[in-house]
């Protein structure tokens, strides 16, 4: 069994984007904990609206790229555009932050709103 911190953002309808999503993701894994919601600035475009962001800790079968495929399929229903911008606005952003108690999003380092929803479940342990 693996686990797995996802870091989870959206600015367009978040709070009912991010329920939908906790409903999708519930499932197909298993849902330990979910962080805070935190409201955020924009970083990289910054003519956009605000970020909601937090983060999911999970446990699950799959492997990292089985994960990773599948946050992006959970993306792909929910109808993210992928035609927007890299830093643009999106209705459902889901990144592997924390797998099995290491680092695999460099925008940890350099995100307060990641570490700190990672410290919220339970990272470092
Ligand atoms: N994600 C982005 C670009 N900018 N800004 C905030 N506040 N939160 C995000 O999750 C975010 C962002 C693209 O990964
Ligand atoms: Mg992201």
């Amino acid at each position: 069994m693996n686990r797995c911190i996802i870091g989870i953002g959206s600015n367009i309808n978040p709070d009912e984007n991010i329920q939908k999503m906790l409903g999708l993701l519930a499932a197909d894994v298993r849902i330990i904990k979910v962080s805070v919601m935190v409201k955020t600035k924009p970083i990289g475009i910054t003519d956009q609206p605000d970020f909601t962001n937090g983060a999911v800790l999970i446990e699950t079968d799959m492997d990292v790229n089985e994960l990773k495929n599948y946050l992006k399929n959970i993306e792909d229903r929910m109808g993210r555009d992928r035609a927007q911008r890299k830093f643009g606005p999106r209705n459902i952003d889901l990144d592997i932050m924390i797998w099995n108690g290491q680092v695999v999003d460099p925008d940890y380092y350099t995100r307060d709103f990641l570490r700190n929803s990672a410290a919220e479940l339970g990272f470092p342990e």
